[in-house]
């Protein structure tokens, strides 16, 4: 049980959840398990920057046969348009807004999940898998005031994973090293490492101070201390040798992640593979440069393609293809300009990030949410394409439901088993879904209610339209994908009706 959590809370959430996912039988049951489950996790990566969601600019050769042989959601999300909460949520099982903390975080936060509540991680190794997670973490580590040379804990392995090879925060967030288990990777004890994100830290230049020295200038932010000729988020100082190379980062993660999935070839493993790509700073390896014309941006999204490629590679080498679950998605919608002047926006050629939609990162407007999802896995899931509603907040209850696992009281209380929808053997995902930026939407059926917001309009310094009206906005996303018309005057009996569930489904997480 949480420290911030009573017991009436999530006895009440355990009730919504219930409610909230009212579904047909399950197709599936117990004992048909796969025998690995990968799930990849892009940064960033917007429902139209991939070929089989319409992007032609951009060549993505990997993820499209992935979804040639698997199921491509049309309607799945990430729970928020950020990048912490929605991991947090993918984790936990748990809306990130019924608690406090849950935003993006600096790299000095501390772990936001308490050790020993249920997550996915634990829930997979309870039912024999061996697990792991690679790639971008951002949910904190540590219990407070953090000494980078010393042990790193509680993190991964205090909350279910066996083994993690990690970048603590994101790419632009110092400190910019790897933690492998519970220690920097390749740090040299007479180079202590020393972060703030308060005061400037040691001699290191900072990129306000010393723009000369960069090779990528931020657009936005992003002026503190300079590693590898840019300029990040906080201060860092020491650690030297332990520094990462921005253009390796693809080849590390994916190299770390082939590794677990050798070396746990012979026992079942869940690996949660989390790409840097295609967050900034976008610094894809010289290989990729130039490969898709559309700069940094458009060259990120073919390295991740390339790393998906790498793992799907790996399984049909060790002959594990045919029996792992492989699930693609990623934590929030895109953005063109996020800080770094690496002319994302002057390439962009006629590229739409967000496909038809309307927002993006960071907006309630379904950009900042709807995202690829593509669920494969050869010889069980018949390929096809799925309007089913889904969230990754739903891989708690729908991988136990595939394990035969059982959720405690209190588990995952806003996760639904929507494992038949995953399977491609209905359409029918849960019946509605809260989606979370600054304010919180509701989609059910075809409708889409955005509560009224005080908050901005626009996101300035990334050009994005965040969503927010002080008036109620309706949309019938069946007729309008896009958002345009808020039909909100033309049926109050429907925006009453989903404000008073919106509402509903809030309280229950009050004691
Ligand atoms: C913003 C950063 C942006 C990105 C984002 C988090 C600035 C000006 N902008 O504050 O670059 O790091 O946070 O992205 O600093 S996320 O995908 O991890 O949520
Ligand atoms: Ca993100």
């Amino acid at each position: 049980m949480s420290q911030h959590v009573s017991r009436r809370t999530f006895l009440k959430s355990v009730g919504l959840a219930a409610t909230a996912c009212l579904l047909p039988a399950r197709a599936e049951t117990a004992g048909e398990r796969p025998r690995n489950v990968v799930f990849i996790y892009a940064d960033d990566l917007g429902y139209g920057d991939v070929g089989c969601y319409g992007a032609t600019k951009v060549v993505t050769p990997n993820l499209d046969g992935l979804a040639r042989a698997g199921v491509r959601f049309i309607n799945a999300h990430s729970s928020s348009a950020t990048c912490t909460p929605s991991r947090y949520a993918m984790l936990t099982g748990e809306y990130p807004w019924r608690r406090k903390g849950t935003g993006v975080l600096p790299g000095d936060a501390r772990l936001i999940i308490e050790p020993g509540r249920t997550t996915l991680a634990s829930l997979m190794k309870k039912a024999g898998y061996t697990t792991g997670v690679v790639g971008k973490w951002h949910l904190g580590l540590g219990a407070g005031e953090l000494d980078w040379n010393k042990e790193i804990k509680p993190g991964p392995l205090e909350i279910g994973f066996d083994y993690c090879f990690l970048i603590p925060a994101t790419g632009d967030r110092v400190p910019c090293v790897f933690v492998e288990n519970h220690r920097v990777v390749g740090l040299d004890p007479k180079d202590p490492i020393q972060v703030s994100y308060q005061k400037p830290i040691g001699n290191d230049p900072t990129g306000k101070d010393h723009p000369e020295l960069l090779k990528m200038h931020p657009s936005h932010g992003h002026n503190q201390t300079i590693v590898n000729g840019i300029s990040r988020i906080g201060y860092m100082s020491g650690g030297q040798a332990a520094r990462w190379v921005d253009e390796h980062i693809a080849d590390t993660l994916t190299g770390k992640a082939v590794a677990f999935i050798e070396k746990h070839k012979e026992e079942p493993f869940f690996l949660y593979f989390a790409t840097h790509d295609i967050h900034v700073p976008r610094v894809p390896h010289p290989r990729f440069v130039g490969k898709s014309g559309l700069g940094p941006r458009g060259d990120a999204i073919v390295q991740l393609d390339w790393s998906v490629g790498e793992i799907l590679k790996t399984l049909d080498r060790l002959s594990l293809a045919e029996n792992t679950l492989v699930i693609f998605s990623s934590d929030n919608g895109p953005v063109v300009d996020d800080g770094y002047k690496d002319q994302a926006v002057e390439l962009l050629d006629g590229h739409r990030p967000a496909g038809p939609l309307r927002g993006g990162k960071y907006s309630i407007f379904d950009a900042g949410t709807r995202v690829p999802f593509i669920v494969r896995w050869p010889g069980r899931i018949k390929p096809g394409v799925s309007e089913a509603l889904a969230c990754q907040i739903d891989l708690s209850a729908s991988l136990a439901a595939l394990t035969g696992e059982k959720l405690g009281p209190g588990d995952a209380p806003d996760s639904c088993d929507v494992l038949g929808a995953l399977l491609g053997r209905t359409q029918t995902g849960r019946d509605h879904l809260v989606e979370h930026a600054g304010s919180l939407s509701l989609i059910q059926g075809d409708w889409k209610y955005i509560e009224p917001s005080k908050g901005a309009r626009m996101n300035v310094p990334t050009n994005t339209e965040l969503g927010n009206a002080p008036q109620p906005q309706l949309y019938n996303l069946k007729d309008d994908l896009g958002e345009r018309n808020n039909v909100a005057m033309k049926h109050p009996e429907k925006v009453k009706e989903m404000a008073a569930l919106l509402q509903k489904i809030r309280q229950r997480s009050q004691p």
